[in-house]
């Protein structure tokens, strides 16, 4: 057997695809929010999920009037983002905004108020593709972020969040441990060839 430089790079590929973490939820670390609200921050990062038409300030739910509060999470440390699960009240428009340092934030993705197929109460919206709760406009691509934060901008001033999750993976490792990655990967290629040079 000879080890072909196409099969050389489909070795790395395969041992790269194993060590990469999967796309999985993204854990908070903590929570905060700005202004006058009802309910723990910690509401919107619990896994609970409001069921789709419920009051919009039930249990479930971090409510407030007005626009004057933003929720931020903070997941610890950086991570690449893939997707999000939200639950707002329905009839409200509702920014959700990224941030690497918590200082500097960029737009991820506006809700609309007739986004969503629940006409009163908390609606649940996913940007998963074959999601049955998939709505296009909160779709984003993959963006790396350690904040998140999501306020309301306008609707019935009677605003809700049920939950905000992320999925995503922690981000790509600094350069130095690529270095190491590289060293690994050469070892196995080398290992590979030996195989191939007995098996002659
Ligand atoms: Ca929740
Ligand atoms: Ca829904
Ligand atoms: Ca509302």
């Amino acid at each position: 057997m000879k080890l072909t430089t196409t099969a050389f790079a489909a070795a790395l590929l395969i041992a790269t695809a194993g060590s990469a973490s999967a796309v999985s939820l993204v854990p908070v670390a903590s929570s905060s929010g700005t202004g006058t609200f009802m309910g723990a921050t910690g509401i919107i990062h619990d896994g609970v999920i409001p069921a789709e038409s419920s009051v919009y300030n039930g249990a479930n739910t971090v409510s407030w009037f007005g626009t004057s509060v933003i929720l931020t999470v903070d997941f610890g440390q950086l991570y690449t983002l893939s997707d999000v699960t939200l639950s707002v009240d329905n009839n409200d428009f509702y920014r959700v905004q990224i941030s690497e340092d918590g200082t500097n934030w960029n737009t991820l993705f506006t809700v609309l108020s007739f986004d969503g197929e629940i006409g009163s109460g908390m609606d649940t919206m996913s940007s998963v593709l074959g999601d049955p709760e998939y709505i296009e406009s909160i779709d984003f691509p993959t963006v790396s972020a350690r904040y998140a934060r999501i306020y309301a901008i306008a609707g019935d001033s009677a605003y809700s969040v049920g939950e905000m999750q992320f999925n995503g993976i922690p981000a790509v490792p600094e350069p130095s441990e690529y270095a190491l990655m590289g060293l690994g990967l050469l070892g196995i290629g080398l290992r590979l060839r030996k195989v191939g040079q007995r098996s002659k």
